[in-house]
């Protein structure tokens, strides 16, 4: 008999249920979310596409940190989870300067309080990833907070630990989409404690969702680049003049397949594993 699962949170894309007083299910929907606002039309496969991301980066990271990862289900969207008492912030580790970084340096030249060189260019490679940590602000937008700041938060000793896996698991990341010629521009990682008071790795890890991901072959620093994922469906709804408020236009089929496809091409690029194989089994990222 299925166990009992009780909703206790909603995000854009992702639902969480408590499985009992010590495991979450995580599971991800197929909704796709476009200049912040979620469409009415679902990429199929894409829940699955970052949930099968997600295991296969816990399974590979788990010798850098311990993460919250207990199982994948057979639907292939859900991942069972361990409860956490979860930090209060996002660590953001940024290898190229984009989104609110590249705002950040173009008024004050620096990026959350680290000194950039002069003269960088949008989406320019930075001298070495920097970590710009965030957080959810009462808009339910994220605001990007001073590392002092985060240090106050939650202890400096815990806030370096946190930076440090942080960046180790960005390096970890990018090496790997380097690798399959992908650039990981950005990423956000978000933590917790388990009961031993130990810093466990949470939420998703290194998907598109919470990632800038570019590909190598059109890399034009200068400007915004394309993003690996949703640029067909950003492309489309920016050509229909919708004004970015919700709700968003209904994409069409071909969008729909294009985008699609590359979710799943991100899939196979990043893990070397057929997308039909882990829909067959989707534990087969976990070994
Ligand atoms: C938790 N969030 C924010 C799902 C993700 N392992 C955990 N233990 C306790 N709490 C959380 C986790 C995790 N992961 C994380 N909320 C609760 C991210 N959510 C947003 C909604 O979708």
């Amino acid at each position: 008999m299925a166990e009992s699962a009780v909703h206790v949170g909603s995000g854009k894309v992702r639902e969480l249920y408590e499985l009992g007083p010590e495991r979450l299910l995580l599971v991800a929907s197929d909704r796709i979310s476009v200049f912040d606002v979620v469409l009415p039309t679902e990429i199929p496969d894409k829940g699955r596409v970052l949930t099968g991301l997600s295991a296969f980066w816990f399974a590979r990271t788990r010798s850098l940190v311990p993460n919250h990862l207990l199982d994948v289900r057979e639907d292939g969207r859900s991942l069972e989870c361990r409860r956490l008492e979860m930090l209060p912030l996002e660590l953001v580790v940024r290898g190229y300067l984009s989104g609110s970084g590249w705002r950040d340096y173009q008024s004050t030249g620096t990026v959350c309080g680290h000194a950039l060189p002069s003269g960088l260019r949008e989406s320019e490679r930075l001298p070495e990833p920097i970590v710009t940590p965030a957080t959810k602000a009462v808009s339910g937008h994220d605001e990007n907070i001073a590392e002092a700041v985060a240090a106050e938060l939650v202890g400096s000793e815990r806030y370096e630990a946190a930076r440090d896996v942080a960046l180790e698991l960005y390096r970890f990341g990018a090496r790997r989409a380097e690798e399959a010629d992908l650039i990981l521009a950005d990423t956000k990682f978000e933590l917790g404690v388990d009961a031993e008071g130990r810093l466990v790795l949470a939420d998703e890890a290194l998907t598109p969702d919470s990632s800038r991901i570019w590909p190598a072959d059109a890399y034009a620093p200068g400007g915004p680049q394309p993003s690996f994922d949703k640029q067909y469906a950003r492309d489309w709804c920016e050509a229909t003049g919708w004004d970015l408020t919700p709700p968003g236009p209904d994409l069409p089929e071909e969008v729909v397949e294009g985008t699609h496809a590359r979710y799943v091409e991100a899939f196979e690029r990043l893990t070397g594993i057929a997308f039909t194989r882990y829909l067959a089994d989707p534990r087969v990222v976990l070994t």
